[in-house]
Protein backbone atom coordinates (compact mmCIF):
# COMPACT_ATOMS: atom_id res chain seq x y z
CA UNK A 1 0.00 0.00 0.00
CA UNK A 2 2.10 2.71 -1.12
CA UNK A 3 1.11 6.39 -2.70
CA UNK A 4 -2.75 4.99 -1.68
CA UNK A 5 -2.53 1.86 -3.81
CA UNK A 6 -3.40 -1.73 -2.41
CA UNK A 7 -0.38 -4.21 -3.26
CA UNK A 8 -3.10 -6.49 -4.01
CA UNK A 9 -4.52 -4.40 -6.52
CA UNK A 10 -1.37 -3.83 -8.43
CA UNK A 11 0.51 -1.43 -5.80
CA UNK A 12 4.29 -1.97 -3.78
CA UNK A 13 3.75 -4.06 -0.91
CA UNK A 14 3.77 -1.49 1.96
CA UNK A 15 7.01 -3.67 3.88
CA UNK A 16 9.73 -4.55 1.71
CA UNK A 17 10.24 -7.78 3.96
CA UNK A 18 7.97 -10.13 5.16
CA UNK A 19 6.60 -9.52 8.52
CA UNK A 20 6.33 -12.97 10.62
CA UNK A 21 3.85 -13.62 13.13
CA UNK A 22 6.27 -15.46 15.87
CA UNK A 23 8.50 -13.95 18.04
CA UNK A 24 11.56 -15.05 16.46
CA UNK A 25 14.12 -14.46 18.89
CA UNK A 26 18.14 -13.97 17.23
CA UNK A 27 20.94 -13.51 20.19
CA UNK A 28 23.38 -11.77 18.84
CA UNK A 29 26.17 -13.71 16.55
CA UNK A 30 29.28 -13.23 19.03
CA UNK A 31 26.74 -14.53 21.92
CA UNK A 32 25.79 -17.48 19.68
CA UNK A 33 29.16 -17.95 18.79
CA UNK A 34 30.56 -18.21 21.98
CA UNK A 35 27.86 -20.72 23.24
CA UNK A 36 28.47 -23.11 20.55
CA UNK A 37 32.47 -23.08 21.15
CA UNK A 38 31.71 -23.75 24.28
CA UNK A 39 29.50 -27.11 23.36
CA UNK A 40 32.37 -27.77 20.59
CA UNK A 41 34.99 -27.75 23.26
CA UNK A 42 33.32 -29.79 25.78
CA UNK A 43 32.54 -32.32 22.85
CA UNK A 44 29.12 -32.95 24.12
CA UNK A 45 26.26 -32.03 21.92
CA UNK A 46 23.36 -33.87 23.86
CA UNK A 47 21.87 -36.56 26.16
CA UNK A 48 21.36 -34.10 29.17
CA UNK A 49 24.25 -32.31 29.08
CA UNK A 50 25.44 -29.52 31.43
CA UNK A 51 23.44 -26.97 29.08
CA UNK A 52 20.03 -28.66 29.65
CA UNK A 53 20.82 -29.13 33.54
CA UNK A 54 21.43 -25.72 33.92
CA UNK A 55 18.76 -24.87 32.10
CA UNK A 56 16.37 -27.03 34.03
CA UNK A 57 17.74 -25.70 37.21
CA UNK A 58 17.19 -22.09 36.21
CA UNK A 59 13.85 -22.78 34.66
CA UNK A 60 12.43 -24.64 38.08
CA UNK A 61 13.73 -21.64 40.05
CA UNK A 62 11.79 -19.27 37.39
CA UNK A 63 8.76 -20.48 37.76
CA UNK A 64 8.74 -21.53 41.15
CA UNK A 65 8.47 -25.55 40.06
CA UNK A 66 9.56 -28.65 41.29
CA UNK A 67 10.83 -30.24 38.20
CA UNK A 68 11.34 -28.71 34.73
CA UNK A 69 11.90 -31.43 32.18
CA UNK A 70 13.02 -30.32 29.44
CA UNK A 71 12.01 -32.09 26.13
CA UNK A 72 12.76 -31.38 22.42
CA UNK A 73 9.13 -29.90 21.53
CA UNK A 74 5.76 -29.90 23.25
CA UNK A 75 4.41 -31.92 20.87
CA UNK A 76 6.47 -34.59 22.38
CA UNK A 77 5.85 -33.47 25.72
CA UNK A 78 2.31 -33.50 26.00
CA UNK A 79 2.56 -37.10 24.77
CA UNK A 80 4.80 -37.72 27.38
CA UNK A 81 2.14 -36.15 30.11
CA UNK A 82 -0.99 -38.60 28.96
CA UNK A 83 0.96 -41.57 29.30
CA UNK A 84 2.69 -40.46 32.39
CA UNK A 85 -0.90 -39.39 33.96
CA UNK A 86 -1.74 -43.21 32.87
CA UNK A 87 -4.75 -41.87 31.03
CA UNK A 88 -7.31 -44.00 29.31
CA UNK A 89 -10.48 -43.72 27.21
CA UNK A 90 -11.37 -40.22 26.89
CA UNK A 91 -10.44 -36.83 27.78
CA UNK A 92 -12.26 -33.96 27.14
CA UNK A 93 -10.11 -30.96 25.46
CA UNK A 94 -10.99 -27.88 23.71
CA UNK A 95 -11.50 -28.35 20.15
CA UNK A 96 -10.25 -24.25 19.26
CA UNK A 97 -6.35 -25.37 19.71
CA UNK A 98 -3.85 -26.34 17.71
CA UNK A 99 -3.82 -29.87 16.23
CA UNK A 100 -0.88 -30.82 18.63
CA UNK A 101 -3.40 -30.79 21.56
CA UNK A 102 -5.62 -34.02 20.31
CA UNK A 103 -3.34 -34.84 18.28
CA UNK A 104 -0.99 -36.24 21.40
CA UNK A 105 -4.04 -37.69 23.19
CA UNK A 106 -4.75 -39.79 19.55
CA UNK A 107 -0.90 -40.94 20.00
CA UNK A 108 -1.71 -42.17 23.47
CA UNK A 109 -4.61 -44.24 22.11
CA UNK A 110 -7.22 -41.80 23.56
CA UNK A 111 -10.21 -40.64 22.02
CA UNK A 112 -10.39 -36.19 22.69
CA UNK A 113 -13.52 -35.10 23.84
CA UNK A 114 -13.76 -31.93 21.92
CA UNK A 115 -15.08 -28.82 24.00
CA UNK A 116 -15.91 -25.67 23.09
CA UNK A 117 -14.63 -22.27 24.33
CA UNK A 118 -15.71 -19.09 26.29
CA UNK A 119 -16.27 -16.63 23.86
CA UNK A 120 -14.82 -13.55 25.23
CA UNK A 121 -11.93 -14.95 26.74
CA UNK A 122 -11.35 -18.34 24.12
CA UNK A 123 -10.22 -20.13 27.13
CA UNK A 124 -12.15 -23.96 27.69
CA UNK A 125 -16.08 -23.61 28.48
CA UNK A 126 -15.76 -24.94 31.82
CA UNK A 127 -19.97 -24.45 32.21
CA UNK A 128 -20.07 -27.32 28.97
CA UNK A 129 -17.72 -29.90 30.58
CA UNK A 130 -21.03 -31.43 32.77
CA UNK A 131 -22.64 -32.69 29.25
CA UNK A 132 -19.18 -33.85 28.18
CA UNK A 133 -18.81 -36.52 31.40
CA UNK A 134 -19.11 -40.44 31.25
CA UNK A 135 -17.50 -42.95 32.95
CA UNK A 136 -14.85 -43.39 30.39
CA UNK A 137 -13.49 -39.97 30.23
CA UNK A 138 -10.19 -40.15 32.65
CA UNK A 139 -8.83 -36.24 32.67
CA UNK A 140 -9.10 -32.53 31.14
CA UNK A 141 -6.29 -30.81 29.10
CA UNK A 142 -6.79 -27.72 29.55
CA UNK A 143 -5.27 -24.91 27.12
CA UNK A 144 -3.80 -21.71 27.95
CA UNK A 145 -4.40 -19.72 25.04
CA UNK A 146 -2.29 -16.12 23.69
CA UNK A 147 -0.60 -15.57 26.60
CA UNK A 148 -3.79 -16.14 28.91
CA UNK A 149 -4.72 -18.63 30.84
CA UNK A 150 -8.43 -20.62 31.37
CA UNK A 151 -9.75 -20.19 35.16
CA UNK A 152 -7.42 -22.48 36.06
CA UNK A 153 -8.28 -22.41 39.68
CA UNK A 154 -12.09 -23.84 38.80
CA UNK A 155 -10.59 -26.01 36.68
CA UNK A 156 -8.70 -27.16 39.83
CA UNK A 157 -12.03 -27.80 41.93
CA UNK A 158 -13.65 -29.15 39.08
CA UNK A 159 -11.22 -31.61 37.98
CA UNK A 160 -11.19 -32.32 41.90
CA UNK A 161 -14.88 -33.09 42.57
CA UNK A 162 -15.49 -35.20 39.25
CA UNK A 163 -12.12 -37.60 40.61
CA UNK A 164 -10.87 -36.41 37.07
CA UNK A 165 -7.03 -36.28 36.33
CA UNK A 166 -5.86 -32.62 34.74
CA UNK A 167 -3.14 -31.22 33.00
CA UNK A 168 -2.02 -28.08 30.59
CA UNK A 169 -0.89 -27.40 27.29
CA UNK A 170 0.36 -24.49 28.08
CA UNK A 171 2.44 -23.60 24.93
CA UNK A 172 1.69 -20.03 25.08
CA UNK A 173 1.99 -19.32 28.06
CA UNK A 174 5.83 -19.12 29.31
CA UNK A 175 5.70 -16.53 32.40
CA UNK A 176 2.28 -15.50 32.55
CA UNK A 177 1.20 -15.50 36.55
CA UNK A 178 -2.32 -16.50 37.97
CA UNK A 179 -3.02 -14.94 41.51
CA UNK A 180 1.09 -14.51 42.06
CA UNK A 181 1.38 -18.21 41.03
CA UNK A 182 2.94 -18.57 37.61
CA UNK A 183 1.90 -21.03 34.92
CA UNK A 184 3.57 -24.17 35.27
CA UNK A 185 2.03 -24.98 38.95
CA UNK A 186 -1.52 -25.64 37.98
CA UNK A 187 -3.18 -29.14 37.22
CA UNK A 188 -0.45 -32.02 37.86
CA UNK A 189 1.78 -31.60 34.70
CA UNK A 190 1.84 -27.73 32.70
CA UNK A 191 3.99 -28.48 28.73
CA UNK A 192 5.75 -25.72 27.76
CA UNK A 193 6.51 -24.99 24.12
CA UNK A 194 10.13 -23.30 23.21
CA UNK A 195 9.89 -23.11 19.58
CA UNK A 196 10.84 -20.34 17.62
CA UNK A 197 7.77 -18.38 17.42
CA UNK A 198 7.27 -18.51 20.94
CA UNK A 199 8.48 -16.18 23.70
CA UNK A 200 11.15 -18.32 25.28
CA UNK A 201 12.61 -19.88 21.72
CA UNK A 202 15.40 -23.09 22.01
CA UNK A 203 14.41 -23.15 18.07
CA UNK A 204 12.58 -26.35 18.35
CA UNK A 205 11.99 -27.36 22.60
CA UNK A 206 9.73 -27.17 25.17
CA UNK A 207 9.61 -28.18 29.03
CA UNK A 208 7.36 -30.30 31.50
CA UNK A 209 6.63 -28.91 34.55
CA UNK A 210 5.02 -30.49 37.75
CA UNK A 211 5.59 -30.41 41.48
CA UNK A 212 4.84 -34.08 41.89
CA UNK A 213 7.97 -35.95 42.92
CA UNK A 214 6.32 -39.14 40.99
CA UNK A 215 4.91 -37.79 37.95
CA UNK A 216 8.41 -36.53 37.75
CA UNK A 217 10.25 -39.58 37.95
CA UNK A 218 7.78 -41.35 35.63
CA UNK A 219 8.44 -38.33 32.14
CA UNK A 220 11.86 -38.15 33.29
CA UNK A 221 11.83 -42.27 32.52
CA UNK A 222 9.54 -42.01 29.71
CA UNK A 223 11.89 -39.15 27.88
CA UNK A 224 15.14 -41.42 27.82
CA UNK A 225 17.28 -43.27 30.10
CA UNK A 226 19.92 -39.91 29.94
CA UNK A 227 18.60 -37.51 32.86
CA UNK A 228 16.07 -40.19 34.25
CA UNK A 229 17.65 -40.16 37.89
CA UNK A 230 15.68 -42.67 39.57
CA UNK A 231 14.62 -45.32 37.72
CA UNK A 232 11.26 -46.55 37.45
CA UNK A 233 9.03 -48.90 35.52
CA UNK A 234 7.49 -47.24 32.74
CA UNK A 235 5.46 -49.22 29.88
CA UNK A 236 6.40 -47.18 27.23
CA UNK A 237 9.76 -44.68 26.31
CA UNK A 238 11.05 -42.19 23.80
CA UNK A 239 13.11 -40.07 23.01
CA UNK A 240 12.14 -36.44 23.85
CA UNK A 241 15.89 -35.31 24.74
CA UNK A 242 16.87 -31.75 24.45
CA UNK A 243 20.00 -31.06 22.81
CA UNK A 244 22.93 -28.68 24.17
CA UNK A 245 22.60 -26.22 21.34
CA UNK A 246 18.87 -26.31 21.67
CA UNK A 247 19.49 -25.70 25.32
CA UNK A 248 22.15 -22.53 24.71
CA UNK A 249 19.65 -20.98 22.71
CA UNK A 250 17.12 -21.42 25.23
CA UNK A 251 19.34 -19.73 28.02
CA UNK A 252 19.94 -16.93 26.30
CA UNK A 253 16.28 -16.43 25.40
CA UNK A 254 15.75 -17.05 29.13
CA UNK A 255 18.27 -14.15 30.18
CA UNK A 256 16.42 -11.78 27.85
CA UNK A 257 12.93 -12.73 28.30
CA UNK A 258 12.32 -9.42 30.41
CA UNK A 259 13.16 -7.63 27.65
CA UNK A 260 11.16 -9.67 25.28
CA UNK A 261 8.22 -9.65 27.16
CA UNK A 262 8.43 -5.99 27.68
CA UNK A 263 8.45 -5.68 24.05
CA UNK A 264 5.93 -7.38 23.07
CA UNK A 265 3.85 -5.78 25.75
CA UNK A 266 4.39 -2.33 23.86
CA UNK A 267 3.74 -3.44 20.52
CA UNK A 268 0.45 -5.48 21.89
CA UNK A 269 -0.77 -1.63 23.27
CA UNK A 270 0.07 0.06 20.31
CA UNK A 271 -2.44 -2.20 18.63
CA UNK A 272 -4.66 -1.77 21.09
CA UNK A 273 -4.32 1.86 20.91
CA UNK A 274 -4.48 1.82 17.15
CA UNK A 275 -7.21 -0.18 16.19
CA UNK A 276 -10.01 0.49 19.14
CA UNK A 277 -11.10 3.18 16.70
CA UNK A 278 -11.81 0.60 13.53
CA UNK A 279 -15.64 -0.91 13.31
CA UNK A 280 -15.42 -4.73 13.32
CA UNK A 281 -12.10 -5.40 14.46
CA UNK A 282 -11.80 -6.69 17.92
CA UNK A 283 -8.59 -7.14 20.04
CA UNK A 284 -8.50 -10.12 22.34
CA UNK A 285 -6.73 -9.40 25.42
CA UNK A 286 -5.35 -12.01 27.91
CA UNK A 287 -7.45 -13.19 30.13
CA UNK A 288 -7.23 -14.87 33.25
CA UNK A 289 -3.44 -13.67 34.10
CA UNK A 290 -1.83 -11.00 35.91
CA UNK A 291 1.26 -11.05 33.93
CA UNK A 292 0.79 -11.81 30.46
CA UNK A 293 3.64 -12.73 28.11
CA UNK A 294 1.94 -10.89 25.18
CA UNK A 295 2.94 -13.53 22.52
CA UNK A 296 0.39 -13.26 20.34
CA UNK A 297 -2.01 -10.45 19.01
CA UNK A 298 -5.05 -12.11 18.02
CA UNK A 299 -8.29 -9.95 16.72
CA UNK A 300 -11.78 -11.22 16.01
CA UNK A 301 -13.05 -9.58 12.90
CA UNK A 302 -16.80 -9.25 12.49
CA UNK A 303 -17.60 -9.10 8.52
CA UNK A 304 -20.71 -6.88 8.72
CA UNK A 305 -19.07 -3.96 10.88
CA UNK A 306 -15.78 -4.28 9.42
CA UNK A 307 -17.05 -4.84 5.30
CA UNK A 308 -14.54 -7.46 5.08
CA UNK A 309 -14.04 -11.24 5.89
CA UNK A 310 -11.24 -12.47 7.91
CA UNK A 311 -9.72 -14.20 4.97
CA UNK A 312 -10.13 -11.35 2.61
CA UNK A 313 -8.18 -9.19 4.86
CA UNK A 314 -5.51 -11.99 5.25
CA UNK A 315 -5.14 -11.73 1.67
CA UNK A 316 -4.63 -7.75 1.58
CA UNK A 317 -2.00 -7.96 4.72
CA UNK A 318 -0.41 -10.60 2.69
CA UNK A 319 0.09 -8.92 -0.62
CA UNK A 320 1.53 -5.98 1.91
CA UNK A 321 3.93 -8.69 3.01
CA UNK A 322 2.09 -8.72 6.40
CA UNK A 323 2.11 -12.70 6.99
CA UNK A 324 -0.65 -12.18 9.46
CA UNK A 325 -3.05 -15.82 9.21
CA UNK A 326 -5.83 -17.53 10.13
CA UNK A 327 -5.52 -18.84 13.92
CA UNK A 328 -6.98 -21.47 14.35
CA UNK A 329 -8.01 -22.82 11.45
CA UNK A 330 -10.03 -25.10 11.26
CA UNK A 331 -11.14 -26.35 14.75
CA UNK A 332 -9.45 -30.08 15.12
CA UNK A 333 -12.59 -31.51 15.38
CA UNK A 334 -13.25 -30.41 11.38
CA UNK A 335 -9.66 -31.90 11.01
CA UNK A 336 -9.04 -35.21 8.55
CA UNK A 337 -7.75 -37.27 12.03
CA UNK A 338 -11.09 -36.21 13.61
CA UNK A 339 -13.43 -36.70 10.43
CA UNK A 340 -14.92 -40.21 11.93
CA UNK A 341 -16.55 -38.42 14.97
CA UNK A 342 -17.75 -34.91 13.41
CA UNK A 343 -21.16 -35.64 13.36
CA UNK A 344 -20.69 -35.37 17.27
CA UNK A 345 -19.74 -32.02 16.61
CA UNK A 346 -20.49 -30.38 13.98
CA UNK A 347 -23.58 -28.37 15.65
CA UNK A 348 -21.94 -28.75 19.38
CA UNK A 349 -18.96 -25.93 18.77
CA UNK A 350 -20.31 -23.13 18.20
CA UNK A 351 -17.86 -20.25 19.86
CA UNK A 352 -15.49 -22.36 18.10
CA UNK A 353 -16.32 -22.25 14.63
CA UNK A 354 -17.23 -18.77 14.97
CA UNK A 355 -13.66 -17.75 15.87
CA UNK A 356 -12.27 -20.41 13.13
CA UNK A 357 -13.76 -18.14 10.77
CA UNK A 358 -13.11 -14.95 12.69
CA UNK A 359 -9.83 -14.64 14.09
CA UNK A 360 -6.41 -13.73 12.54
CA UNK A 361 -3.29 -13.35 14.09
CA UNK A 362 -0.88 -10.13 13.92
CA UNK A 363 2.83 -9.80 13.79
CA UNK A 364 4.53 -9.41 16.97
CA UNK A 365 7.75 -9.77 18.53
CA UNK A 366 11.37 -9.47 17.61
CA UNK A 367 10.54 -9.20 14.12
CA UNK A 368 8.56 -5.60 14.00
CA UNK A 369 8.68 -2.56 16.47
CA UNK A 370 5.94 -0.02 17.35
CA UNK A 371 6.28 1.74 13.73
CA UNK A 372 5.50 -1.54 11.69
CA UNK A 373 2.82 -2.15 14.22
CA UNK A 374 1.78 1.54 13.37
CA UNK A 375 1.93 1.12 9.56
CA UNK A 376 -0.32 -2.32 9.89
CA UNK A 377 -2.85 -0.55 11.79
CA UNK A 378 -3.15 2.22 8.83
CA UNK A 379 -3.30 -0.90 6.26
CA UNK A 380 -6.01 -2.20 8.77
CA UNK A 381 -7.96 0.73 8.96
CA UNK A 382 -7.75 1.48 5.27
CA UNK A 383 -9.02 -1.88 4.55
CA UNK A 384 -12.15 -0.91 6.43
CA UNK A 385 -12.25 2.02 4.63
CA UNK A 386 -12.37 0.54 1.26
CA UNK A 387 -13.64 -2.38 1.73
CA UNK A 388 -16.29 -2.29 -0.96
CA UNK A 389 -13.93 -1.76 -3.39
CA UNK A 390 -11.39 -4.36 -2.40
CA UNK A 391 -14.40 -6.73 -1.56
CA UNK A 392 -15.22 -6.64 -5.41
CA UNK A 393 -11.54 -6.76 -6.60
CA UNK A 394 -11.35 -10.02 -4.98
CA UNK A 395 -14.69 -11.19 -6.30
CA UNK A 396 -13.77 -10.04 -10.11
CA UNK A 397 -10.06 -10.96 -10.17
CA UNK A 398 -11.25 -14.76 -8.15
CA UNK A 399 -8.40 -13.81 -5.73
N1 LIG B 1 -0.03 -26.53 21.81
C1 LIG B 1 -0.29 -25.33 21.28
C2 LIG B 1 -1.46 -24.56 21.79
C3 LIG B 1 0.54 -24.81 20.26
O1 LIG B 1 0.28 -23.60 19.71
C4 LIG B 1 1.64 -25.57 19.82
C5 LIG B 1 2.49 -25.09 18.75
C6 LIG B 1 1.89 -26.83 20.42
C7 LIG B 1 1.03 -27.27 21.43
C8 LIG B 1 3.03 -27.69 20.02
O2 LIG B 1 4.28 -27.06 20.28
P1 LIG B 1 5.62 -27.57 19.51
O3 LIG B 1 5.56 -29.05 19.37
O4 LIG B 1 5.65 -26.85 18.17
O5 LIG B 1 6.73 -27.14 20.44
C9 LIG B 1 3.84 -22.87 14.48
C10 LIG B 1 4.79 -23.58 15.44
O6 LIG B 1 5.49 -24.62 14.78
C11 LIG B 1 4.13 -24.18 16.61
O7 LIG B 1 5.09 -24.20 17.63
C12 LIG B 1 2.94 -23.39 17.08
N2 LIG B 1 2.26 -24.00 18.19
C13 LIG B 1 1.99 -23.23 15.92
C14 LIG B 1 0.70 -22.59 16.31
O8 LIG B 1 2.62 -22.43 14.96
P2 LIG B 1 3.65 -23.25 11.99
O9 LIG B 1 4.08 -24.45 11.25
O10 LIG B 1 2.32 -22.73 11.63
O11 LIG B 1 4.75 -22.08 11.95
P3 LIG B 1 5.23 -21.36 10.68
O12 LIG B 1 6.32 -22.16 10.06
O13 LIG B 1 4.08 -21.02 9.81
O14 LIG B 1 5.87 -20.05 11.25
C15 LIG B 1 5.13 -18.88 11.56
C16 LIG B 1 5.74 -17.68 10.82
O15 LIG B 1 7.08 -17.48 11.21
C17 LIG B 1 5.78 -17.81 9.31
O16 LIG B 1 5.47 -16.53 8.76
C18 LIG B 1 7.23 -18.17 8.98
C19 LIG B 1 7.98 -17.50 10.10
N3 LIG B 1 9.19 -18.18 10.52
C20 LIG B 1 9.09 -19.37 11.18
C21 LIG B 1 10.22 -20.00 11.63
C22 LIG B 1 10.12 -21.34 12.35
C23 LIG B 1 10.41 -17.58 10.30
O17 LIG B 1 10.48 -16.48 9.70
N4 LIG B 1 11.54 -18.20 10.76
C24 LIG B 1 11.51 -19.40 11.41
O18 LIG B 1 12.55 -19.92 11.84
O19 LIG B 1 3.62 -23.72 13.45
Amino acid sequence: MKNNKFALSGGDAFFPQALPVGQLYFPSWDRYKAAMRGIFERRYYTNQGPLVQQLEGRLQDYLGVKHAICITNATIGLMMAAEALELSGKVIVPSYTFIASPQSLSWAGIEPVFCDVDPSTHQIAIDKLDSLIDPHVSGIMGVNLWGGACDVLALENYAKSKNLKLYFDSAHAFGCVVDEKKIANFGSIEVFSFHATKVLSATEGGCICTNDDVLASRLRNIRSSYGAGKIVPVVKTSNGRMSEAQAAIALMSLDDFPDNQKNNENLFRTYMERLKHIPGIKLVKPAGVTFSNYQYVVCEIQKTTFGLSRDSLVKVLNAENVMARRYFYPGAHRTTGYNDSLSLYEYSLPVTDYLCDACIQLPIGAMVDTNAVASICKIIENSHRNADYLQSFLIENKK
